[in-house]
């Protein structure tokens, strides 16, 4: 990698880091209380190189722009079980105060015409770096598992057609769209049953583990 941009993505890659075990650790904190998680996991990425100067000309983002302008070189993404364990996350991130939110995008209630839904926050987060403070925008994705599911075949698909999908592909992605956002209804609608299930096996597992 070139010198220029190891500089540049330094800060990136450490606020990623630092936030997968911050964001991780509010799962913990939540086993540990025996209560339902809202996080299932937690994924963390640096925007490869290439992506970042595809995007910045997509966009028309000068290079020397990219920290102003780029929300996502740096990204985590939290994966729920529930669409409403979504709103639980968004408030416990608005409680922090490690970092600030910029900017809040919800395409949960305003999906994308895609079928993406997600919803987005942007944060400044300080990295301390040794010649002092920089803060950076990261982006948080936070959506369920069907939404994760959809996304992460969309896109690869997205990348194998660039973007210009074939019209049967086209009317398959939307049907899958609906079809996740349908499980995502069933799943909030057994949820108590779910939940109940997932609480007792877990302590059946607790037991096992301490024989
Ligand atoms: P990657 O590879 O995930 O990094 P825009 O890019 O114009 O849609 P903008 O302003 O960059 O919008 O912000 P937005 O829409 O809040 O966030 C962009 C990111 O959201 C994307 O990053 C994807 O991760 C995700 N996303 C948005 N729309 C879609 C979609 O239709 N399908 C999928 N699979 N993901 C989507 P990148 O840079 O596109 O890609």
């Amino acid at each position: 990698m070139e010198k220029h941009w190891e500089f540049f993505l330094a800060p990136y890659k450490q606020a990623v880091e630092e936030l997968k075990v911050k964001l991780k650790g509010m799962r913990a904190q939540f086993e540990m209380q025996g209560v339902h998680s809202p996080i299932e996991f937690v994924t963390g990425r640096v925007k490869p190189i290439a992506s970042i100067l595809d995007k910045a000309q997509k966009k028309n983002i000068p290079l020397d722009q990219l920290e102003q302008q780029m929300q996502d070189i740096a990204g985590l993404r939290m994966m729920c079980q529930f669409v409403d364990d979504i709103k639980t996350v968004v408030h416990l991130l608005r409680q922090r105060n490690d970092f600030t939110i910029v900017e809040e995008r919800d395409y949960i209630t305003q999906k994308k015409e895609s079928g993406y839904r997600s919803y987005h926050v942007v944060i400044r987060y300080p990295v301390q770096m040794i010649y002092g403070e920089k803060n950076i925008l990261v982006e948080i994705q936070i959506r369920t598992l069907a939404m994760n599911f959809w996304a992460t075949i969309e896109h690869s698909l997205n990348y194998k057609y660039s973007g210009k999908f074939p019209e049967d592909i086209k009317q398959r992605l939307q049907r899958a769209a609906e079809a996740a956002y349908l499980l995502d209804e069933e799943m909030s609608k057994i949820r108590f049953e779910i939940q109940e299930a997932q609480a007792a096996f877990s302590r059946k597992q607790e037991v096992k583990d301490n024989e």
